[in-house]
């Protein structure tokens, strides 16, 4: 068995024998259906992820890029909009699902399978990559290369304000849309990271009007290079024009409540 295998395992175990980590209390900030239905999104993408390496092994695909860890995101998708437009991380499979819970109509599942399978049907990519991304879902398509989807979240978010004040500006977004931009942890050290970060703050300093919502996905590591303890909170907690939020990815309450403020 892979370690994916025994992880798997592990969860099988655990979950039937009602074996979960402590942690604080259901809140009523989501409905009992709605935790359930996040929680299935939660699986689709755990499911993904398992059936990426079998395609893999089968020589029927080519990515095993992997959400693992990073399903909280189902939260932060329900507590946005499908009209705000988001700049996703690679590990975002359990947003997309979520979204597309949000759009009537939509295969979400499927059309992931057809990009690890480099299928000329992908319908983001058509083929050319794993590709997270849906016109559907307002989700512009985006492959793994580290934060080079920060300034086009930042120019996107700008762009709201900037359509206001420019009538007759077509405007795609609605006028009280936000703007989602994720990313890893080691990818918030990216010079290309740090320039949006200071583009965003220094507009939003200025009150140029710049409705970003930038979420780092903090699992302590980009590869093989550890992120220091504390450190996404020491550099991005005091930044001007920027406002920090925790919240702890693995309890989809606070996930979700986080993601809401
Ligand atoms: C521009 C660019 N440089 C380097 C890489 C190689 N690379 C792939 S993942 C990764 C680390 C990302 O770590 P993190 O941002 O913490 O995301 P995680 O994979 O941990 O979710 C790097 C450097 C890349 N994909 N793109
Ligand atoms: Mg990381």
């Amino acid at each position: 068995m892979d370690r994916a295998e025994i992880v798997h395992q592990n969860f099988l175990t655990r979950l039937a024998a009602g074996d979960f980590p402590s942690g604080k209390p259901a809140t009523d900030a989501l409905s009992k259906a709605e935790a359930v239905s996040l929680f299935r999104t939660q699986c689709l993408s755990r499911a993904l992820d398992r059936t990426s390496r079998a395609m893999q092994k089968a020589g029927q695909g080519f990515y095993t890029i992997g959400s693992s860890g990073h399903e909280g995101m189902a939260a932060v998708a329900a507590a946005l909009r499908p009209s705000d437009m988001a700049f996703l991380h690679y590990r975002d499979a359990a947003f997309q699902l979520g979204r597309a819970e949000q759009v009537p109509g939509q295969s979400a599942l499927w059309d992931m399978l057809l990009s690890f399978a480099c299928s000329s049907e992908d319908p983001i990519s058509g083929g050319r990559h794993k590709v997270l991304g849906s016109r559907a879902l307002m989700i512009p398509p985006q492959t793994s290369t580290i934060a080079s989807h920060l300034p086009k979240a930042v120019g996107a978010a700008y762009s709201v304000g900037l359509a206001r004040r420019h009538p007759p500006e077509h405007r795609l977004l609605p006028e009280d849309a936000i703007v989602a931009c994720s990313f890893g942890d080691a990818s918030a050290n990216h010079s290309t990271a740090q320039g949006a970060f200071n583009t965003a703050g220094w507009a939003s300093y200025q009150s140029s009007p710049l409705p970003l919502l930038f979420i780092c996905e903090d699992n302590g590591i980009g590869i093989s290079t550890p992120t220091p303890d504390g450190w996404i909170a020491a550099s991005f907690q005091s930044r001007p024009g920027l406002k920090y939020f925790h919240g702890d990815a693995l309890d989809i309450y606070d996930a979700y409540t986080a993601a809401q403020r």
